[in-house]
């Protein structure tokens, strides 16, 4: 098996175990100076401190900042056009769901994206998954939810598993077909929402397109009731809960997710005290996109409250092109220190192991210990602080993917 050792490591910091880790343990990081990682295959054979195995061959870190691979749990990476029309509507004073309501938004994404062929579709997800993977993240979830039709629903979710088998990026699919009533049932949504429940989840179940059911739980587009309906019907066709909730009204999204078992719940802006009490009683993770608040103008997810009531954060990007068209997780480190008021070491957990735990992948990935796969960032940065302090600039020195260090050329990705 092949072997590569990573030493002079200047600082290792990880999240340790298999799980989401949450109250004060979030922010309990393991910090090793002058340490070494040893890789077999794809996977971490040993991590140590001191004086390394010899005769290896080896990558010097010259003193870098290593930490786990970033886990981007949750985007819309699927997606034929862009918005920025939607701008000057913006500037004009429109709101999100104005734009929504009118026909615009998610629906002109959806317009777009009934368009375009399966390979337009994967050549733009693929060169989003590069650029991904240029910011330091080697795993994350992809959403359908631009087709609202059986037909490009599905080709989302074919487009996401394709490139499972053949980009680096290990990634998490969701079926998100209550992402908006489409046009063609805005007279009749509850012959939609039979349409989800009766075709489109049990073909996407039986054909394993994806793991994760999700809704967007939001005032004009699902209601809590609505949305428990779908995704328990999900969960008996064995996709997982998730559920977009609070992001711009609060209407009780958040409230069903320990009644529902939801493994996450998403965005969390506008949750309230009763919100929180139910995440915590259902142990699920809250997954917060504050690249989102920054871009909507809008306030930011009550973070803070959230650990301190023992609730496991993570953070995303929400890759989207409406709210947040960027794939930059490092802003959403810098924001998630200065918004949420996260400490390096919670922000380090929040997109590592509990990015992982949001999209069941923690036992894998997320960490750096013997056992999981070897999915690590070199950084050009001395420590922690430096990752939340800095903005703007792409502090990744070099990306390691399952035991592979990663480069980019023009052309795209070699390995
Ligand atoms: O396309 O606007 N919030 N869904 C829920 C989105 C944002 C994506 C979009
Ligand atoms: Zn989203």
């Amino acid at each position: 098996m092949d072997k590569l050792l990573i030493k002079n490591i200047g600082l290792l910091a990880t999240p340790t175990g298999a799980s989401a880790r949450c109250g004060s343990d979030q922010g309990s990081v393991l910090i090793r100076k002058d340490a070494w990682i040893l890789i077999e295959g794809e996977t971490i054979a040993s991590v140590g401190q001191g004086g390394p195995p010899r005769d290896l061959p080896m990558l010097d870190a010259e003193g870098a900042l290593v930490t786990p691979g970033l886990v981007d749990a949750h985007t819309h990476l699927v997606f034929g056009g862009w918005r920025q029309n939607e701008l000057g509507l913006k500037l004009h004073g429109a709101s999100y769901l104005d734009i929504l309501a009118s026909g615009g938004g998610i629906l002109s994404t959806v317009r777009a994206t009934r368009e375009a062929s399966f390979d337009e579709l994967y050549e733009k997800a693929e060169s989003a998954l590069n650029e991904m993977l240029s910011f330091g993240v080697t795993t994350a979830e992809a959403k359908s939810g631009y087709g609202l039709d059986l037909d490009t629903e599905i080709r989302q979710l074919e487009v996401v598993q394709k490139l499972n088998e053949t980009h680096p990026m290990d990634l998490a699919s969701t079926f998100l077909g209550a992402h908006a009533v489409p046009e063609e049932y805005r007279h009749d949504r509850g012959a939609y929402i039979r349409f989800l429940c009766d075709t489109a989840i049990p073909l996407v179940a039986e054909r394993k397109l994806a793991s994760f059911c999700d809704v967007f739980c939001e005032k004009g587009v699902f209601t809590a009731e609505e949305s428990r309906t779908i995704l328990e019907t999900g969960k008996r066709y064995g996709l997982i809960p998730k559920i977009h909730a609070d992001e711009i009204e609060p209407i009780g999204g958040t409230e069903l997710t320990d009644g529902i078992g939801a493994i996450s719940a998403e965005h969390l802006i506008v949750c309230q005290k009763s919100g929180i009490e139910a995440l915590k009683k259902g142990g699920t993770v809250a997954c917060l996109l504050p690249a989102t608040s920054f871009y909507l103008g809008s306030t930011y997810a009550p973070a803070r409250d959230m650990i301190d009531a023992g609730v496991p954060v993570a953070c995303a990007t929400d890759f989207n092109p409406g709210s947040c068209p960027s794939l930059n997780i490092q802003l959403v480190m810098n924001l998630a220190c200065l918004k949420y008021r996260l400490t390096p070491e919670e922000m380090l957990t929040a997109v590592t192991l509990n990015g992982a735990a949001a999209i069941g992948m923690a036992d894998r990935t997320g960490s750096l210990e013997k056992g999981k796969q070897a999915d690590l960032v070199l950084w050009n940065a001395p420590d922690l602080d430096y990752l939340g302090y800095r903005m703007g600039s792409n502090l990744v020195r070099t990306v390691i993917k399952k035991g592979k260090i990663q480069r980019l050329n023009k052309e795209g990705l070699s390995i």
